[in-house]
């Protein structure tokens, strides 16, 4: 078991729709601890690095448009497993093939407004860690309830 980082977009659709308490209570009850959290409204320069790995393909024009089009909220999650933990709990990329009782199972209905992103692997989380916080806004602290969770 590692102890990771990996970082949470909760995107302009989700908080359109008053899904950001919501959504950070999945992962807070799952067990993993908040350590950076911010709302901005992503620029197209911040949205086509983010997406680097997409552009070219056919949704990346729509892609960077959805994710500039209104605020979202950037979490920096930790705890065990984190990477992995995070993304079985957002589920499919595609909502209409997402699990019931994950967050784009439940909530979603379109890959277009899929409600959330989180980090596919520990390299990747800590570049997109990089693009949203600077170092100093990681916040390193201890939690009582954690040996209840992972053990002591
Ligand atoms: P993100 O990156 O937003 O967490 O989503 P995933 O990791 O689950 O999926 P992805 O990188 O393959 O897709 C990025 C983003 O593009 C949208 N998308 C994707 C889309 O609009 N049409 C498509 O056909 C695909 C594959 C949804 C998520």
């Amino acid at each position: 078991m590692k102890i990771q980082q990996t970082l949470v977009l909760i995107k302009p659709d989700a908080v359109q729709r008053g899904l950001v308490g919501e959504i950070i209570s999945r992962f807070e009850r799952k067990g993993l601890k908040v350590v950076a959290l911010k709302m901005l409204h992503m620029d197209e320069a911040l949205a086509k690095r983010h997406y680097a790995i997409h552009e070219g393909k056919s949704f990346f024009a729509q892609l960077v448009a959805f994710i500039t089009s209104s605020p979202l909220v950037a979490i920096v999650f930790e705890g065990a497993e984190a990477v992995e933990v995070v993304r079985r709990l957002i589920g499919e990329t595609n909502p209409l093939q997402a699990t019931p009782g994950t967050i784009r199972g439940d909530f979603g209905l379109d890959v277009g407004h899929n409600l959330i992103h989180g980090s596919d692997s520990e390299e990747n989380a800590s570049g997109e860690i990089e693009l949203f916080f600077s170092p100093g806004k990681l916040l390193g602290y201890q939690r009582e309830v954690d040996k209840w969770i992972t053990g002591p």
